[in-house]
This record gives structure tokens, sequence and C-alpha cells, in this order.
């Protein structure tokens, strides 16, 4: 069971009201797709991926993002229960879209990259950290339903 305290809870809900889910979530995924080129192969009915400027212009890599990103809400809703909350999102990546799990802790580090990026210097170390062991939680339950 994941502690937080209460410290590492304001940062979380002072973060996340600054998301701007309809930018970090698109600029993450593309990041994804752009660095990790292999993680391209889940999207094949998404278009043209072809160089970085056809991902970051695609609106379908825009339009998962945003929905990634709204998912992600959800953990930050349910701080205390993020394994239940993401147990059938994992079933799903598991035996439906069958996405390796190692590729949950990439998107994670171009979500910090994004963020850092747009937070600019109020991206401190103690944010970073708080940022960071959220989204471990969240890629350590995404995983969790995997056999
Ligand atoms: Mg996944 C669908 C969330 C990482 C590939 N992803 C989805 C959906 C959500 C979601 C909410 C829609 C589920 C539904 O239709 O019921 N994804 C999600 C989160 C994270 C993540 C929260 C990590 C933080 N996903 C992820 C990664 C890959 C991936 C790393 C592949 C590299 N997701 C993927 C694919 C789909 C979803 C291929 C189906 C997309 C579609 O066909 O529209």
């Amino acid at each position: 069971m994941v502690e937080w305290s209460d410290s590492e809870r304001k940062t979380i809900a002072s973060v996340w009201g600054k998301i701007n889910v309809g930018e970090i979530g698109p600029q993450s995924l593309a990041r994804l797709l752009i660095v990790y080129p292999w993680t391209q192969r889940y999207f094949g009915t998404f278009g043209d991926l072809s160089n970085a400027a056809a991902i970051q212009g695609n609106p379908k890599v825009a339009a998962h993002g945003k929905t990634v990103l709204n998912a992600l809400d959800k953990a930050v809703k349910n701080l205390d229960n993020i394994k239940a909350t993401y147990a059938q999102l994992s079933l799903l990546h598991f035996e439906k879209l069958n996405v390796d799990p190692g590729n949950f802790k990439l998107l994670a580090n171009c979500l910090t990259i994004v963020a850092a990026t747009a937070f600019g210097p109020a991206f401190t170390p103690a944010v970073q950290a708080t940022w960071q062991k959220l989204l471990s939680v969240v890629v350590s339950a995404l995983s969790s339903r995997y056999y």
C-alpha cells in the first residue's frame, strides 16, 4: 500500500490543477512515438506516423494522448486506491491491446519531460520526486493484471 504525505497530496493536487490535458497529453504521446519509434507498432490504425512532424500533427495521436491523460485524472482522484482503479485498464492493455508493460515506463518518462518543459522552474526537484512517484504507482498498477 502506497503512503502519501500531506505535502505530497498537496503537490499532486496543485500540479494536476495546472496541467493542460489537451496539450500535455498529445505532446507526451507524440514524444513517446518519436523517441521510442518501436511503440508505433500499437498504433497501426492511426495513419501517418512516418516522421516527427507527421506524428506531432496527427489528430489521432492528439486525441489518444488526451484520453491517456484523462485516465490519469482517476489516479489523482483515487490516490489511495490506484491499483484497483486501473485493474480493468491493465487487463485491457494485456489481453486485448498486447502492450508490452515496459512501454508504460517510457510513456511516464515522456510525461515527466513534457511536464518539466511546461512548468519550467516551478518543476522543482521536490515536485519532480512527487510527480514521478505518482507515475511509478500508475505504471505499477497498469502492469498489475499481466499474467
Ligand atoms: Mg493506453 C487505449 C490509458 C499507456 C497503447 N489507453 C487506452 C485507453 C486508455 C488508456 C484510457 C482507452 C481504453 C478504452 O477504450 O477503454 N494507456 C493509458 C494510460 C497509460 C497508457 C493511463 C499510461 C500512463 N497505452 C499506453 C502505452 C501504449 C498504449 C505505453 C503503447 C505503447 N492504449 C494503447 C492502445 C490503445 C490504448 C493501442 C487503443 C487505442 C485505440 O485503438 O484507440
